[in-house]
């Protein structure tokens, strides 16, 4: 038996949650969970460069195994001896399978027991993802953590229906872990679906665990629910997944959505927001979001957040920031991304601590009453 790629430490359980302080080992490096991994989907962290990552703080960041396959292809990523050397990114890499990509983004699909086909985004070209081939090109990319090939099913879609896609989804999960090449390079994770039927939810988990893969995602949450039903999902979820093993709530990453996340158990999460909603001026602070862009700022020449201690909020204020957005200036988008993304590694860190000193309900309560 070779070492597998992922391995995960349990350190401490917070006495009134069922939140988790641990280490994520990888292939680039290990890192303290619960974290939180800024989206690259173009092997790109839009508007940062990778030393500005590695300064908040980043561990693992997130790729699109359907992204790249249309373009550049997987091909020359490995010809550039893998994502890491691609985009000059020496820590963690973890990979979408592309399902919730296709599902999302491409126009005509058809999804049979085989796999996938549907019309490229870009080129409207027909093509085809299964199972293996979602392997297969994250196999190619490299990834340290790459995902099974699923389908993420609407959350209020029929119990039926949700029925059959689990048990399909599971099926492919395991068509996956046969293709899979490279066990002791990447470490793949089955992803938990169920939509909002809690039977189902635990029938997805109980079968993929059953296959005994290196960590578990959690799937088809953040689709349109409400946080109470996801919140619901997620307690009766998590309790069924192993101890000893990473458990990663994909797409979610708002700071209220992380902190509940954690308090039911969940390591990994990764989400869009931070770095999208900086793009259009939008900024988090500890006391709510702020548009930056807005007249009030005019005039502002205090920091984004007084209580961040980032690079930006070292050296700018709002006014310039406001000023940057007014008149299109690139650095304003760079400067907004930056901050967002400290602002939710730094609040990973602060509920670590609060794990750590057994106090993570007093931190929550503390944090909405500021956040709003
Ligand atoms: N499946 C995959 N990727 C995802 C999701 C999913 O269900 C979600 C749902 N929030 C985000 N990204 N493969
Ligand atoms: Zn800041």
């Amino acid at each position: 038996m070779t070492e597998p790629a992922i391995k995960y430490h349990l350190l401490k359980k917070e006495a009134h949650t069922a939140a988790r302080l641990g280490k994520l080992q990888t292939p680039h490096g290990t890192y303290p969970t619960p974290m939180f991994m800024p989206v690259g989907t173009q092997a790109t962290v839009k508007t940062l460069t990778p030393e500005e990552l590695e300064s908040m703080g980043a561990g693992v960041i997130l790729s699109n195994t359907y992204h790249l396959w249309l373009r550049p292809g997987e091909k020359i990523v490995e010809e550039a001896g893998g994502l890491h050397h691609f985009m000059n990114w020496k820590r963690g890499i973890l990979t979408d399978s592309g399902g919730f990509q296709v599902f999302s983004l491409a126009k005509i699909r058809d999804i049979t027991e085989e796999g996938v086909h549907f019309r490229s985004h870009l080129s409207g070209e027909k093509l085809f993802l299964s199972p293996e081939k979602a392997i297969q090109i994250q196999n190619a990319l490299g990834s340290d953590i790459m995902m099974s090939f699923d389908e993420c099913p609407p959350f209020f879609e029929s119990y039926d229906y949700i029925k059959r896609s689990i048990e399909r989804t599971t099926r492919w999960a395991e068509r996956g872990l046969k293709a899979h090449q490279h066990p002791e390079r990447q470490g793949l994770f089955g992803i938990v679906q169920g939509g909002g039927h809690l039977d189902l939810r635990q029938q997805s988990a109980r079968d993929l665990v059953s296959l005994d893969f290196p960590g578990y995602s959690i799937g088809g949450l953040s689709v349109g629910e409400s946080k109470a039903e996801m919140n619901h999902v997620l307690e009766n979820t998590t309790p069924l997944l192993p101890e000893n093993k990473p458990r990663y709530l994909m797409g979610v990453g708002s700071p209220d959505a992380l902190i509940d996340g954690v308090i039911r158990g969940v390591d990994m999460f990764d989400c869009v927001l931070p770095t999208r909603i900086a793009r259009n001026g939008t900024c988090m602070t500890s006391h709510g979001r702020l548009v930056v862009k807005n007249a009030t700022y005019a005039h502002d020449f205090t920091p984004l957040d007084d209580n961040c201690d980032c690079y930006v909020c070292q050296n700018y204020t709002r006014a310039y920031l406001r000023h940057l957005f007014k008149a299109d200036e690139i650095l304003g988008l760079r400067l907004a991304s930056y901050h967002n993304l400290y602002f939710l590694l730094n609040l990973m860190k602060q509920i670590r601590q609060a794990i750590e000193d057994d106090n993570l309900l007093d931190f929550r309560a503390e944090f909405f009453e500021n956040y709003g």
